[in-house]
């Protein structure tokens, strides 16, 4: 494919490439994405239960949707476009992953230097005295559980609506972002913010961007070349032609 081979030449050449990703790059492994056609989760939207508000008017509720999305994050592999983002670390030493998603696939991929802007499914937080703990049970208990050091209620370590990032990934974020001379964007609609400012951030600062997503997004217009495919059929493709432009000398 034309594009291809462009968005190869365009990024071979780079020194310091950012990969920013979204529930997309995850669709192939089976994790459902937010807006798409089955981004409701029983009847409600994301961003009905993806808030401190929801879990203070019904923990059990919130709680379930994790423990939901813990136990499919787990069953799930990593799929070729998660697995081709890491081999991209060979080509670009200085390669870094920022993901919107919580769900850990880039780094059981093999991804050394991945910024999770929106926590993580397998980190919990105390609700009390913001104690932070990893936890990979699953499934997870019913009901939230109960902080070990004080006895408070516990909740998924993820960025919910309304809630700042955690300030170093956003600043480590911002800071590659603008260092960058490459961006690869990949599965991501482009509809959440701060998250999506980076595109704008990396391009003012004078970075080649290219958008991997089989639709436009509203990133699209900040891409020098938009790939129209799936990640898991982009990726694999994207790397190989680029080893090959390296092995040419490019
Ligand atoms: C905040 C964790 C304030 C939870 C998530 C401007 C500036 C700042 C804030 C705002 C602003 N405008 C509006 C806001 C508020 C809000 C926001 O952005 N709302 C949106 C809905 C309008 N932002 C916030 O609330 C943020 N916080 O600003 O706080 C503040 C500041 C200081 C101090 C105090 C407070 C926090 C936002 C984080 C929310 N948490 N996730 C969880 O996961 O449960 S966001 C959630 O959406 C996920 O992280 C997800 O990754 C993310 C983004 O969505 P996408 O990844 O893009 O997924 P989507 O389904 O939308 O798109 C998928 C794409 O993939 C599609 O384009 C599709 O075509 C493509 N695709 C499908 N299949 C494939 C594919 N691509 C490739 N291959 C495939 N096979
Ligand atoms: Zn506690």
């Amino acid at each position: 494919m034309k594009a291809l081979r462009e968005a190869a030449k365009l990024l071979a050449p780079c020194k310091s490439l950012v990969v920013f990703t979204g529930a997309g790059v995850s669709a192939e492994s089976g994790l459902a994405t937010f807006r798409g056609a089955g981004g409701l989760w029983e009847g409600h939207r994301v961003e009905e239960v993806a808030t401190f508000e929801a879990f203070a008017r019904d923990p059990t509720l919130v709680w379930r949707f994790y423990a939901q999305r813990r136990e499919k994050a787990q069953a799930a592999e990593p799929n070729p476009a998660h697995l081709a983002i890491a081999g991209l670390q060979n080509l670009f030493p200085a390669r870094v992953v920022v993901t919107q998603n919580v769900d850990g696939l880039h780094q059981r991929a093999g991804s050394r230097d991945v910024v999770e802007l929106h926590g993580s499914l397998w980190t919990l937080v105390c609700t009390c005295c913001a104690a932070r703990r990893q936890d990979h049970q699953v499934p997870l208990p019913l009901l939230p559980p109960l902080c070990p050091r004080c006895g408070g209620l516990e909740r998924p370590g993820v960025v919910w609506f309304g809630e700042e990032l955690p300030p170093e990934a956003w600043s480590r974020a911002q800071s590659v972002c603008s260092q960058a001379d490459g961006l690869l964007v990949v599965g991501t609609s482009g509809q959440v913010w701060p998250a999506a400012g980076l595109v704008e951030l990396a391009s003012h600062c004078g970075a080649r961007v290219v958008e991997v997503n089989p639709a436009p997004s509203a990133l699209s217009s900040l891409a020098e070349v938009h790939l129209p495919l799936v990640a898991g059929e982009a990726l694999p493709s994207l790397l190989a032609s680029m080893e090959e432009l390296r092995h040419a000398g490019i």
